[in-house]
């Protein structure tokens, strides 16, 4: 195979070779356009969307909230940045994220760089001149040393095979691509399909507004109270005075947050009072940190089911309808091991009397007839569908460009049994082909802003060291690919994430391959791993000069 690169024939829009083509302008993206063009790199960042934000971006549904706190969910490259961009909430909404993240594109001047409304259709690699080519859906063709993929974790929406739904008479919305202007559903009948984070955080919203709301669940979830604290600029400015600290902590911890206090001890041991002293505490503490407060909460089952029934009988004071509570209930798979969702008034939400809980997983829907959902038991006439159905994550953006390596091998193919990488980063065939929170990485187990920049800056360093020792191609090993992904999966297999059907493994997406996708040994450890590999002259890679 070769890609034209050989011939010398692709070229940047401006018509020469590039250093670097970044593709993504979200979090990574944004912060690899940066970081590498102020290595002295020439550097072109392509976004499929016509603004910055990625994920902040498209995710615009009501109620869209981080679950990590706004001051550890921002960058930590610029001092200056942290300290004037001034965050009013404890965790932020979608606007404000995105309000942040459009001011990190000008603050920079990053914007020059970017080519908006264009996607990387496919890149393929010539293994003579060692340069990649990017086809865009603009027909152009860029060549480059490197590409780095920023794509995204949860960037490519799944939407349900449902018999007639595209011959739907109403309004059909999808929280992974909502209408900038906002949706107004007064006085309308709406259903909502798909319960995980987006949908429990939606799901208030929309029944305030809406005239009936039916809520079409499959599998119920676990989930904690937001707590949407504004934080004052008082409060703001105090914390910010610290930040050298917090960031320095952050760096230093599995989850790349600075640490809160929890339980050193195992929930099997403490007594019951205690134990439920606890969970009372973080529960009104609220967020996602709730399975991380004994040391064995995700290790053994028996503390987890503690945490499991304490949510549960949470979810029985909140629900007056004992009935509807009980479906409610998450049973059958560990708390925690489905990503943990946090709400703002999720489970009273089914108090209202606009409000139904369907149950499709005993009465699964049929089809969609004209403006009817039909389930197996009943007909419920609606003036717009809302799904809320997930992503084909991790995995589903790399895919989505067809991206041929050496010998013109695809990336489909090399992980048709399950995505392997080396260290995240890296796939042995692909060489100068980087992934940002790659299959491998501690990526969504951790922060994603500090991840973001623990990638990148590695990239970074690596592609200036490759041209600092006269290197013109990088390539993982077969073998130190095979040892990290065996590394990565006895981690995993030590904990009880692997327990449940998630998109953590795949197991939302019909056909593909199920296999649990993050490093789970934390955000620090995995920085040292990183570091070490680099020091070592780049352990467990073949250079080319
Ligand atoms: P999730 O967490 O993957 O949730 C998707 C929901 O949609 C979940 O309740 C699914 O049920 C449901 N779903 C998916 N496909 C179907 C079909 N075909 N029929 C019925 N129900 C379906 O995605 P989110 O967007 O909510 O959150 C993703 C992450 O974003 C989240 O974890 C945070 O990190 C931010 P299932 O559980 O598969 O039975």
């Amino acid at each position: 195979m070769s890609g034209s690169g050989a011939t010398g024939r692709a070229h940047s829009p401006s018509g020469e070779v590039l250093d670097v083509i970044v593709v993504g302008a979200g979090i990574a993206g944004l912060y690899a356009l940066h970081r590498l063009r102020g290595d002295g790199h020439r550097v072109m960042c392509v976004e499929s969307e016509h603004e910055v934000g990625g994920t902040w971006y498209r995710n615009r549904y009501p109620g869209a909230r981080c679950d990590v706190e706004s001051l550890d969910y921002s960058y930590s490259f610029s001092p200056e940045l942290q300290q004037e961009w001034v965050w009013t909430e404890r965790y932020a909404t979608q606007p404000e994220i995105l309000r942040y993240l459009i001011h990190v594109a000008d603050r920079f001047d990053l914007r020059r760089s970017i080519e908006f409304d264009t996607r990387v259709t496919s890149l393929s690699y010539d293994d003579d001149s060692s340069l990649w080519t990017a086809t865009l859906s603009t027909g152009r063709r860029a060549a480059a040393r490197h590409c780095v993929l920023a794509v995204g974790s949860l960037s490519v929406p799944l939407i349900p095979d449902i018999p007639g739904l595209s011959d739907f008479d109403g309004e059909i919305h999808q929280t992974t691509d909502w209408p900038a202007e906002g949706v107004d559903f007064s006085g309308k009948r709406i259903a909502v399909m798909g319960t995980g984070s987006s949908g429990i955080q939606a799901i208030p919203h929309l029944a305030a507004q809406a005239e009936e709301l039916w809520v079409l669940q499959r599998t119920p979830n676990f989930s904690i109270p937001a707590i949407g604290d504004e934080l004052t600029p008082e409060e703001f400015s105090r914390a910010a005075a610290q930040y050298d600290e917090r960031r320095r902590l952050a760096w230093q911890s599995s989850n790349a947050q600075p640490p809160r206090e929890f339980c050193d001890e195992s929930a099997l041991l403490v007594s019951d009072e205690a134990r439920n002293e606890l969970f009372e505490r973080f529960w009104h503490r609220g967020g996602v940190q709730f399975n991380k407060i004994f040391p064995d909460q995700m290790t053994s089952r028996a503390a987890n089911d503690l945490a499991a029934e304490f949510v549960r009988t949470k979810i029985r004071e909140l629900v007056k309808d004992p009935a509807v509570a009980e479906r409610l209930s998450p049973r059958g798979y560990p708390i925690g091991a489905k990503r943990i969702c946090t709400d703002t008034g999720y489970y009273r939400t089914f108090n209202r009397p606009n409000v139904h809980l369907v149950d499709i997983s005993e009465e699964p829907v049929d089809r969609v007839d004209g403006g009817k959902l039909v389930t197996r038991e009943r007909t419920i006439e609606i003036d717009a569908l809302v799904l809320a159905t997930g992503f084909d994550a991790v995995t589903g953006g790399f895919l989505g460009i067809d991206i041929r390596g050496r010998a013109g091998r695809t990336l489909a193919e090399a992980w048709a049994a399950g995505p392997r990488t080396y260290l995240g980063v890296t796939v042995h065939g692909f060489p100068n082909l980087f992934f940002v929170n790659g299959p491998g990485g501690v990526s969504v187990f951790a922060n994603m802003t500090l991840v973001s920049e623990q990638a990148v800056n590695w990239i970074a360093r690596c592609i200036s060291w490759l041209d600092d020792h006269g290197y013109r191609a990088i390539e993982a090993s077969a073998s130190a690919e095979e040892s990290w992904g065996t590394h990565v999966d006895d981690v995993a297999s030590q904990t009880l994430f692997p327990q449940a059907r998630s998109w953590y493994s795949g197991a939302n997406v019909p056909g593909k391959p199920e296999q649990f996708m993050m490093y789970i040994g934390g955000f620090a450890n995995f920085g040292r791993i990183l570091e070490r590999v680099a020091r070592d002259g780049y352990r467990g890679y073949v250079l080319t000069s």
